[in-house]
Parts: structure tokens; C-alpha cells; sequence
């Protein structure tokens, strides 16, 4: 399929930098090969050329002053990656990792994703590299209104919804919709995963780990198996990663393992869910902290496991769920796990597997469920917030809880129903990636060359 192939190539040649960001349209484009084959008219109508290329991108400098009055400057992005189905929406990352790839990579997962959704929402994401780690309350403040004080004249309501994401909680985006506030006079629903009391949605903190659990649920249901009973591996220890834990719990399953970028903890009995929340959500101290209360349970820091792999993924479990970071689980991890039994992975954060990972994974033929499928439950609630917030109301827990729990099901009907179709009823990646590019590929052709 030469059009793949010449597309892929041009990338290669006009993003040189952008690896993660060439590893995300490579996954998507390799699946759609079947697809192109069937229907020429998305050659005919130059669609990957197009839905590689961002239809915005913005890039700002940000600078604002530290607890000891020095001005510290760091740089900021969004990028407005396709608005065929509807507003841009997509969460912020601080972490000093952050480039224009990194919010690239994620700009174009977001599309895909936020199509299977079925909802409203067009693709985007944004962030910065500043660190927020180590920062005091006044220092986190005067940053989110800094980065807010450009950010506020690209973004509204109907055109552009921020989140949360990496380094971005329910805090920042406190911070950042005083700052909109301020600045434009109005009151509305600009940014998603507000507080409770000032048109946040109930269980949208909670909505992306849950989802990823309901979407391991579906995976193993159509197998005949639960997860009740069964031990489990996470990744993370921040949003993601606590929520997936607690609806772990909830499920019947023990949840053994939890990490931060400083270390892995494993507690074989299962992990103390509230002080894990203590840890993370109050005094956002290191998971060795964990260790005074348990002494049992076991610390390896970063770096140090023997093999050089990352400690989470070689301990005997069922299930699998990546909740940190993308990249963070290798081929060798993926081997380890696939050794030691694991015959789910649930996806809670964005493209965590390395390519040569997914491989592994997909010749197994063990149910895996890629990111922009799993993790979808957040931004699908976000939008849910949305509703919420046009239409002036907030809805009780069970209705959002009933809602998340349909849109996981529906994501995992489209995505094994589209597997199928193309003969390969195990590959959720390739029926996501076909399912999710079919809906905005389609938009985008009914509206024209824009
Ligand atoms: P948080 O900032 O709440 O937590 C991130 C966790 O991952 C922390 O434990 C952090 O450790 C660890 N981590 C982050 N970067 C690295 C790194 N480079 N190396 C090792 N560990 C790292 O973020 P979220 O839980 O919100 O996000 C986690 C993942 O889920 C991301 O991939 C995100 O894109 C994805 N996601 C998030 C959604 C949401 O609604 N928040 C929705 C869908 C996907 P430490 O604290 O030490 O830095
Ligand atoms: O990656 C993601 O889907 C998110 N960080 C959540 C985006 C959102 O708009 O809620």
C-alpha cells in the first residue's frame, strides 16, 4: 500500500524530532491498511494526509515569578488537532518531559479516542514543561494563571475544552478557571474536571480508572471470565492509577502493585487504597512512605531491578494495567508478563506499550486493550461535564456511573465488531484504530476541503 507507505515517509522527513509522535501515526496508519484497500475513495480524498496534520497548533511563553522573586520562564502548547466531530477536547500535561511532539502524539491519539466515544468532541491537547513537583500552593498558582493568561483567547465553550492530565489535577484546574475568569468575565464551561461545587461533574475524577477497569471487564466477559478473584498489576500512582486500584477493589480483584516515577511498591496482601490516597492525593510524598505503615510490603526504587526492566511488570499476576506513562513497558516487560501468566492488559494511560510491546501482546492473541479504547472512560465524562454544564445541571453519581459504564461497552463492541470485520477478532488495536479513523475520516469528507 504505497499510500501508507509515502505518507509515513513524508513524516518521517517533516517531524525528524517527533518519535512519539511518528510511533502513534505508524500504529494508526498500519491498521488502516485493510481498510484502504476496501474503500480507495480515502485515498481519493487525501484523508491521511490531512488527519496527520494538525489544523492548529499554538506555542506561548509563559513566565511567572517563584516563592523567591526570580522570573522562571517555560514554554507552553496546544494544539487543535481535528475539529470534525466536534469542539477540541483534550487534557493539559505539566511534566518537565513535555516538547511539541509529546503534546503532538497525544493531540493525535485524543481524535481517535474521542471519536469511539460517539460523543461530540473533536481532538486536542496541551500542556507545558514545567515541573510541578516541589512547587509550593503560590508558585502552582501563579504558573496556572501565567499559562492561563494566553491560553484563555484560543479556547471556549463550543471551540476548545481543556482538562487534566500528567501534573494536572483538580488544583490547576482550579487555578486556570479563576485565571479565564478573570480575564474574559464569564462563567462557563471552558476547561473539564472542575471541582464539585462550581460545575465539576460527579465522578469524572474517578471516571478514566474505573473506565479502564469496565473495559478489562468487557474484554474478559467475552472470554467467560471476571476479574473477581484475580491479582492485579498497576502502573502510576496518581489519578489513573488510584481509580483503577479502587474499582479493582470493587470488582472482587486485588490490585498488588502501584509505582511513581521514583520507584515501585508491591504489597502482596493488595495495596492500602487510603493510604494511598493519603500519599498521593494529600501530602503528594514518595510511595516509600508507604513502607512505615507496611513494613511487609516491598520497595524496589526506580533503575534498580535486577534485570534492568521496570519492577511492576515482572511479578506473577492475571491482569495488567499501565496507568503511568507512555513507553513505559517494553518488549521485555511485555514477555515478562506474558511468562508470568497475565492475559489482560487494560490500558489506563496513553500509549504506555512500546510498539515492539503491542506486538508481543497481538501475537499472543491475549485480550489487550490499547489506550485510546481503554482509557477513553475520562474524556467521555468530561464531555458528560459539558452536558452538564450547558444544560445548567448536575447529575447524581449513578447516572454518570451508568452512562461511563455504556460508553466502555459500546467503545469494546466497536472495537472487537470492527476486529472482526476484518478478520482478526482479537485485535483491539486494529479495530479502535480502524473504528475511531472511519468516523472522523467520514466527517471530514461530508465537510468538505477545509
Ligand atoms: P498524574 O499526574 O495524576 O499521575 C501520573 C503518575 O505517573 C504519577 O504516579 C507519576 O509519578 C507517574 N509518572 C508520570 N510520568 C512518569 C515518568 N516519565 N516516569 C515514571 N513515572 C511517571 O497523571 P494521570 O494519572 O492523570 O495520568 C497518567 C496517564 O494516564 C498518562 O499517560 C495520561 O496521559 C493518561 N490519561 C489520563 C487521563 C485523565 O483523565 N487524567 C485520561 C486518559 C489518559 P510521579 O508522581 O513521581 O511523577
Ligand atoms: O488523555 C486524555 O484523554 C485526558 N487526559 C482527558 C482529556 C479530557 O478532556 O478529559
Amino acid at each position: 500500500m504505497p499510500y501508507v507507505h509515502e505518507t509515513l515517509e513524508n513524516l518521517r522527513k517533516s517531524s525528524p524530532a517527533q518519535t512519539e509522535f511518528y510511533q502513534a501515526a505508524e500504529e494508526v496508519l498500519e491498521c488502516l491498511r485493510p481498510l484502504f484497500q476496501r474503500s480507495p475513495y480515502y485515498h481519493d480524498h487525501s484523508i491521511i494526509e490531512r488527519i496527520v496534520e494538525p489544523e492548529r497548533q499554538i506555542m506561548f511563553r509563559i513566565c511567572w515569578t517563584d516563592d523567591d522573586g526570580r522570573v522562571q520562564v517555560n514554554k507552553g502548547y496546544r494544539i487543535q488537532f481535528n475539529s470534525a466531530l466536534g469542539p477540541y477536547k483534550g487534557g493539559l500535561r505539566f511534566h518537565p518531559s513535555v516538547t511539541s511532539g509529546t503534546i503532538k502524539f497525544l493531540g493525535f491519539e485524543q481524535i481517535f479516542k474521542n471519536a469511539l466515544t460517539g460523543l461530540p468532541i473533536g481532538g486536542g491537547k496541551g500542556g507545558s514543561d514545567f515541573d510541578p513537583k516541589g512547587k509550593s500552593d503560590d508558585e502552582i498558582m501563579r504558573f496556572c494563571q501565567a499559562f492561563m493568561s494566553e491560553l484563555y483567547r484560543h479556547i471556549g465553550p463550543n471551540t476548545d475544552v481543556p482538562a487534566g492530565d500528567i501534573g494536572v489535577g483538580g488544583r490547576e484546574i482550579g487555578y486556570m478557571f479563576g485565571q479565564y475568569k478573570r480575564l474574559t468575565g464569564r462563567y462557563e464551561g471552558v476547561l473539564t474536571g472542575k471541582g464539585l461545587d462550581w460545575g465539576g461533574s460527579i465522578g469524572r475524577k474517578e471516571a478514566t480508572g474505573y473506565g479502564a477497569v469496565y473495559f478489562a471487564q468487557n474484554m474478559l466477559e467475552a472470554l467467560g471470565k471476571t476479574l473477581e478473584g484475580k491479582t492485579c498489576l498497576v502502573s502510576g500512582a496518581g489519578n489513573v492509577a488510584i481509580y483503577t486500584i479502587e474499582k479493582l477493589y470493587e470488582m472482587g480483584a486485588k490490585p498488588v502493585t502501584c509505582s511513581d516515577s521514583r520507584g515501585t511498591l508491591h504489597d502482596a496482601r493488595g495495596i492500602d487504597l487510603d493510604l494511598l490516597k493519603e500519599l498521593k492525593e494529600v501530602k503528594r510524598a514518595s510511595l516509600e512512605a508507604y513502607l512505615e505503615q507496611h513494613p511487609e510490603a516491598t520497595y524496589i526504587p526506580a533503575g534498580e531491578y535486577p534485570e534492568g526492566g521496570h519492577a511492576v511488570w515482572r511479578i506473577k499476576a492475571d491482569a495488567a494495567f499501565p496507568c503511568a506513562t507512555q513507553n513505559e513497558l517494553t518488549a521485555d516487560d511485555a514477555q515478562a508478563l506474558l511468562d508470568n501468566g497475565v492475559y489482560c492488559i487494560s490500558e489506563g494511560a496513553n500509549m504506555p506499550s512500546t510498539a515492539d510491546a503491542v506486538d508481543r501482546f497481538l501475537e499472543a492473541k491475549i485480550a489487550y486493550g490499547p489506550g485510546k479504547a481503554a482509557n477513553a472512560g475520562g474524556v467521555a465524562t468530561s464531555q458528560l461535564e459539558m452536558a452538564q454544564n450547558s444544560s445548567m445541571e448536575q447529575w447524581p453519581l449513578e447516572k454518570v456511573d451508568d452512562k461511563l459504564k455504556e460508553i466502555m461497552a459500546n467503545i469494546h463492541r466497536q472495537c472487537a465488531d470492527t476486529a472482526e470485520e476484518f478478520g482478526e477478532p482479537t485485535n483491539l488495536v486494529l479495530g479502535a484504530n480502524i473504528a475511531g479513523f472511519r468516523k472522523v475520516a467520514d466527517a471530514m469528507i461530508d465537510q468538505g476541503v477545509v
